[in-house]
């Protein structure tokens, strides 16, 4: 699978090196690819925001070297269409469904917007290049999208098959059946007084299956019940 991060804060992505991530890149599962955004300008200023046609509080993002970028990317063989995916506080809401579905894909672009966000037809000419998507880590508002990208790629990139060494890792997992994971104990038996749940030692590997369902089901239903209610 290719990435391509843009950004005018590339170093924000020096963390992809590390870890299961890091391996995937050294391996050619994952061939990630970070850009500075003022590596598409042409003024000395290497200049990519502006003040807000209408007036109002802040900068845009410019158009022109965000089209420069685009054109650059999308022409690669990587595929024939990418799909582009603006992080926005205003985008759907990302979901491990949007993991899976993301991971699926031959090449993603990322553009990572700052200030009050990029000139709209932005979006509007992305979308002649590859299906465009506007997505959100979640209700709250971040300074740029750099952290959200990061998570995503994250999230997506562990989904590639090989990435992860041991896939039924990926299978029993918050949110991949829909419920919470169940709690983990792992030695010594006893910690300042606290035992781990005897079932858990006992051997018996229908019982203590049934035992980390019931506790799926009691944790969503305390921490997150919107997950339940459909
Ligand atoms: Cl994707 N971007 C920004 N700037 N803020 C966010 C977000 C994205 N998701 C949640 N908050």
């Amino acid at each position: 699978m290719r990435i391509d991060v843009v950004s005018i804060f590339p170093s924000y992505f020096d963390g992809l090196a590390l870890s299961l991530l890091g391996k995937a890149r050294d391996s050619g599962i994952l061939d990630l690819r970070i850009h500075d955004l003022r590596d598409s300008t042409s003024d000395r200023h290497r200049t990519v925001d502006d003040t807000p046609y209408g007036g109002g509080a802040g900068m845009v993002m410019k158009p022109e070297p965000w089209g420069l970028a685009l054109d650059q990317l999308a022409a690669t063989e990587a595929s024939d269409r990418p799909t582009i995916i603006f992080p926005s506080p205003a985008g759907e809401v990302f979901t491990q469904a949007t993991a899976r579905d993301l991971a699926t894909r031959e090449h993603l672009i990322f553009g990572c917007g700052r200030y009050e966000g990029i000139d709209e037809r932005v979006f509007e000419y992305a979308a002649e290049l590859g299906e465009v998507r506007l997505i959100s880590l979640g209700d709250y508002v971040l300074n740029g999208g750099e952290v959200a990208v990061m998570a995503m790629v994250e999230a997506i990139g562990r989904l590639i098959p090989g990435v992860v060494g041991n896939p039924e890792s990926l299978v029993e997992e918050s949110h991949e059946d829909g419920l919470l994971e169940y709690p983990s104990y792992t030695k010594p038996s006893v910690w300042r007084d606290r035992e781990v749940p005897p079932i858990l030692l006992s051997g018996n590997h229908g019982a203590i299956a049934a035992w980390r369902r019931e506790q799926q089901i009691e944790r969503t239903r305390a921490r997150r019940p919107d997950l339940l209610s459909d």
